[in-house]
């Protein structure tokens, strides 16, 4: 199917987050290249492009394939607020992945300056049936927690849920209310008071 030519589309910026090794770049990039990429090669910065159709609705979907090893950690704030959506990703396999989300949702809601935004929590490699160290059910009760949604991914081919993944992030970012932008700004009005 091919898109309609003057039509305006929406750009959405999603930002893949999460440690190093736990399938960041595996998942963007069965997405993109519908492929598996089996070796490890960390990423610094990656980002891809596409015009896709999400439920009826064509748009442009830039995500940014970020960086989870520590030493590039400097660079998180920056991303973090170029970010429309996110997706939080841990690996099943890898428990120490799983307890660090939360301080990927702290940081990018500090960034924003919000108290919630469009994100996603990805469960990865549930293809590794006997590495499995995180259930689904501490994955759907951290979800909860963070009062977000939750999705069991593998990148590894045949793939599970990667489309499902980018396309949900775009979906909670079209279902946000559209106040949340004006009050920001009238937080950051408010910045004198009297004491
Ligand atoms: N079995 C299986 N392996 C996966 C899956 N996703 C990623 N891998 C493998 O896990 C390793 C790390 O994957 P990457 O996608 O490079 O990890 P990353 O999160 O991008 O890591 P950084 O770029 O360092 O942050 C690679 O060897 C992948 O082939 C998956 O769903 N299942
Ligand atoms: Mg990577």
């Amino acid at each position: 199917m091919s898109k309609p030519p003057n039509e305006i589309v929406t750009t959405y910026k999603l930002v893949v987050v999460g440690d190093g090794g736990v399938g960041k770049s595996a998942l963007t990039i069965q997405f993109f290249q519908k492929m598996f990429v089996q070796d490890y090669d960390p990423t610094i910065e990656d980002s891809y492009i596409q015009h896709t159709e999400i439920d009826g609705e064509w748009c442009i979907l830039d995500v940014l394939d970020t960086a989870g090893q520590e030493e590039f950690s400097a660079m998180r704030e920056q991303y973090m607020r170029k970010g429309d959506g996110f997706l939080l990703v841990y690996s099943v396999t890898d428990r120490q992945s799983y307890e660090n989300i939360r301080n990927f949702h702290t940081q990018i809601l500090r960034v924003k300056d919000r108290d919630s935004y469009p994100m996603l929590l990805v469960a990865n490699k549930v293809d590794l049936v006997h590495l499995r160290k995180v259930p689904e059910e501490q994955g759907r009760d951290l979800a909860i927690q963070l009062g977000v949604q939750y999705i069991e991914t593998s990148a590894k081919d045949p793939p599970l849920n990667v489309d499902a993944a980018f396309h949900e992030v775009v979906r909670v970012i079209r279902n946000q209310p559209v106040d949340y932008n004006k009050r920001k700004t009238r937080r950051k009005k408010s910045k004198c008071s009297i004491l």
